[in-house]
Order: structure tokens, then sequence, then C-alpha cells
């Protein structure tokens, strides 16, 4: 669950309405906790793509290859036991909108090559000095690497 929650701040962070949320480098040490596999303090490519991964598996509860609002309501209660009732229900909303950005054939379904074109090209951009890894303050500008594209 908590893996979960990670990728859904990722998206969060992808998603421009998030920028103005104050926080990111709280966003990026609460991301690079849940991936972060040998526990170096730094995300490689794996690590990134595994934490990813494992995250549309989780959302994609009836594993039809493809995540739908409807599941993501299904999380409610999940996300609502770590954020807070009211967090919660906020959360919920801005994680499906988040998951509609990134509809790209319009089938309001984010299967998880829609899902992968985020997540590649995220990694890219956050890697400021091109060493296939994040570190925490390459995360931290997640917020406003998505606002400048
Ligand atoms: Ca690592
Ligand atoms: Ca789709
Ligand atoms: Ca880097």
């Amino acid at each position: 669950m908590k893996h979960l929650l990670a990728a859904s701040l990722v998206l969060l962070g992808a998603n421009t309405s998030f920028a103005a949320v104050p926080g990111a480098e709280s966003l990026a040490k609460l991301i690079t906790h849940e991936f972060d596999t040998n526990a170096d303090g730094i995300l490689d490519q794996g690590e990134w793509q595994n934490g990813i991964a494992g995250s549309f598996d989780q959302m994609d509860t009836n594993h039809d290859g493809s995540i739908k609002p409807e599941e993501v309501d299904a999380m409610s209660d999940d996300i609502s036991a770590e954020a807070g009732d009211i967090g919660g229900v906020i959360l919920v909303g801005l994680i499906k909108q988040a998951l509609l950005a990134l509809d790209q054939d319009g089938d309001k379904a984010v299967n998880r090559k829609e899902f992968n074109t985020l997540t590649d090209g995220l990694f890219t951009k956050l890697d400021a000095d091109k060493n296939a890894s994040l570190t925490l303050a390459e995360l931290s500008e997640l917020p406003v690497k998505m606002v400048s594209k």
C-alpha cells in the first residue's frame, strides 16, 4: 500500500495542479524511501521502473492490464487510512485526474504502455546530470520540471 501511495504521488507531482502544493522535498523523500531497494539514498533507473511497475500492478486491482477510475475509487479506503478521511478524498480525486491525463486513446482507462510513457520520460527529465540515477535533490524538482516541460 505504501508503494501505491508513492506512485500516486509521482503522478500527482507530474500533474501541474499539484505544483502549487509545497513539500516537494518530502515528496521526494517518500518516493525515494519506497523505491530505493538497495537503500543507498539514490534511485537508479531499475529501482524507478520497478517501483512504478509495481505500483501499476497494485493499482490494477482486477489485473486486466489497465487502471480505471473505478479501481482508484476502490482504493480510497486504503488511501484514507494513510492520508486521513479528508486527505483521502482529495487524493483520490487528484489521482483520478492525473491518471486520466495519461489516457492517450480516450478509453477512460490507463494501460501499462500509457502509464510507462510518463514514467520513462519523467526519469530522463529529472536526471539533470544524466548519470542514470536520481538523487533527492533531482527528485525534489519533480513539480517544477513538470511545469517547465
Ligand atoms: Ca538505490
Ligand atoms: Ca487508455
Ligand atoms: Ca542523476
